[in-house]
């Protein structure tokens, strides 16, 4: 008898849900692929829609620790899903506990990156016309927000948590990594040890093999 997994991920090759490949895989817990194709825009169907109204990926599926939550739980936004599995899978350690001292950075990490890392780098890439005054807008340049890793990991490391890893690693390293590929990322020694540190994780070995591997037919 086949059962179902808890988790679904709603993937595409290469983009921004191939970090919660990495996540699921650092979980153990057992997960399918429902994978879409740009070109053939299948994340733009109806049925998608009504999962992500956002008609992008990732959007997580949870059926529940027992697979029985009838409709199942959906979680859209990388940042939220990274700390919803962490907080769902707690026996993973993908967290510090709520109500811990660490709990502080781990929170300031996860918000850190879609509210400031993320628009920083878009600003990067495609300045604007006329520059916003700085102080109307929550995020800044995006050297300057790289920086403020480049200090939290030279504080101490190897992760930004210090020698604990965490679903923010997963959140701003596989932003990080993407950058690295793309050759745009500042080749700094902390920097480097970092992405490093992240490749020997053999959970994130397995998530590169599965996004690089062709779609079941
Ligand atoms: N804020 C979203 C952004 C998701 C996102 O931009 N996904 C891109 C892939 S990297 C996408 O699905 N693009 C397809 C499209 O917009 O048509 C998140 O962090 O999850």
């Amino acid at each position: 008898m086949t059962t179902t997994p808890r988790f679904t991920l709603h993937h595409a090759p290469r983009s921004r849900s191939a970090r919660i490949l990495w996540l699921l895989e650092e979980t153990g817990v057992p997960f399918e692929i429902a994978q879409h194709d740009f070109a053939k825009a299948t994340h733009k169907d109806p049925a998608y829609l009504a999962i992500n109204p956002a008609g992008k990926v990732p959007a997580l599926i949870d059926r529940g620790p027992a697979g029985d939550w009838s409709p199942p739980a959906v979680v859209t936004e990388s940042a939220a899903i990274c700390a919803y599995v962490a907080d769902a899978v707690p026996e993973a350690g993908l967290a510090p506990r709520v109500g811990s001292r660490e709990r502080a950075a781990y929170a300031t990490w996860i918000g850190y990156c879609p509210s400031v890392l993320e628009p920083a780098l878009s600003d990067s890439v495609f300045p604007r016309r006329e520059e916003p005054p700085a102080s109307t807008i929550g995020w800044c340049s995006f050297p300057e927000a790289l920086r403020r890793v480049e200090t939290a990991l030279q504080a101490g490391g190897p992760y930004l948590l210090g020698d604990r890893f965490s679903a923010a690693d997963v959140l701003i390293g596989s932003l990080l990594q993407w950058l690295h590929g793309w050759g745009k990322l500042p080749e700094t020694p902390t920097l480097s040890a970092y992405l490093a540190t992240l490749a020997a994780r053999p959970a994130l070995q397995r998530a590169q093999a599965r996004d690089a591997a062709p779609a079941a037919a």
